[in-house]
């Protein structure tokens, strides 16, 4: 059943085309800091805000970090664990995700069954995701023990994400890996994004407004950054969001031009 965020996310990219989402790394900054960069993604126009790093981060820790952001934000919290410990029941939804080229059963459904009575009892509403690292896959990738999929193999990520619809899954994550050094390209996103029929998240390495419009122009629905805020003074994190947030909307434009010609 397709919950109350689940929804407003699908009710968005109907409407937009295209959405920014900011992920909060726990691990990297203070819960005050996390508020701020809510706040200012919140008028900015991001659409929710994602919390989830690569390391262990304590629940109390996490607990603490998403109520804080709950005050200064209104936009939806989403967990994006990468762990049974990433869960915390103030936050409004959950990416209920499944590292589809994992090496390990655990990180495909291991960590899933463990948690799934926990999200249940909180009340959480659990939102079935096929994530898959591409690229240098970063952190996420040897921490998963994923095998990346190489940009050059653009058709397997097509089949990764097919696979995934036929299962029922409902979004699609491409995952680069935080910070990688490049953004999933253009041909690997319209190839998942023709293979599939469903929304399309793209996230890793994207640190600049074109890298997000062209991401957009290539089929994503949704952009995910989280390094480009996460340090620098307070300006220089307002001016990048509303960068990469214009660069999306620029993205989303030009798919609307697309689908009038079409
Ligand atoms: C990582 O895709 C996200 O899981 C975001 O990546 O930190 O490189 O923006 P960045």
């Amino acid at each position: 059943m397709v919950g109350k965020v689940e929804g407003y996310l699908l009710k968005k990219i109907l409407n937009e085309r295209a959405i920014h989402i900011t992920l909060i790394d726990p691990e990297k900054m203070s819960d005050e800091f996390a508020a701020f960069i809510s706040s200012e993604s919140e008028s900015l126009g991001s659409s929710a805000i994602m919390i989830g790093g690569t390391t262990f981060v304590s629940p109390n820790a996490l607990d603490n970090m998403v109520r804080t952001i709950k005050e200064s934000a209104s936009i939806p919290i989403i967990l994006f664990p990468n762990n049974v410990t990433g869960i915390s029941k103030y936050a409004d939804a959950i990416w209920f995700m499944s590292l589809l080229n994992s090496a390990d059963p655990y990180f495909i459904i291991g960590a899933q069954v463990l948690a799934a009575p926990l999200i249940k009892k909180f009340g959480l509403e659990a939102i079935p995701l096929g994530y898959i690292i591409v690229g240098e896959g970063g952190s996420a990738g040897i921490i998963g023990k994923a095998f990346p999929i190489p940009y050059d193999k653009p058709e397997l990520a097509g089949a990764h994400a097919l696979a995934a619809q036929f299962l029922g899954m409902r979004f699609i994550y491409l995952e680069a890996g935080s910070g990688a050094k490049y953004p999933v390209p253009s041909e690997m996103i319209k190839i998942v994004k023709n293979a599939i029929n469903m929304p399309l998240i793209v996230g890793g390495g994207i640190k600049t407004g074109e890298q997000a419009k062209q991401i957009v122009s290539a089929g994503a629905d949704i952009v995910v950054t989280g390094t480009v805020t996460e340090m620098g003074k307070k300006e220089e994190v307002k001016s990048k969001l509303m960068e990469i947030i214009n660069g999306v909307k620029e993205g989303a434009k030009s798919k609307i031009k697309e689908l009038n010609l079409s």
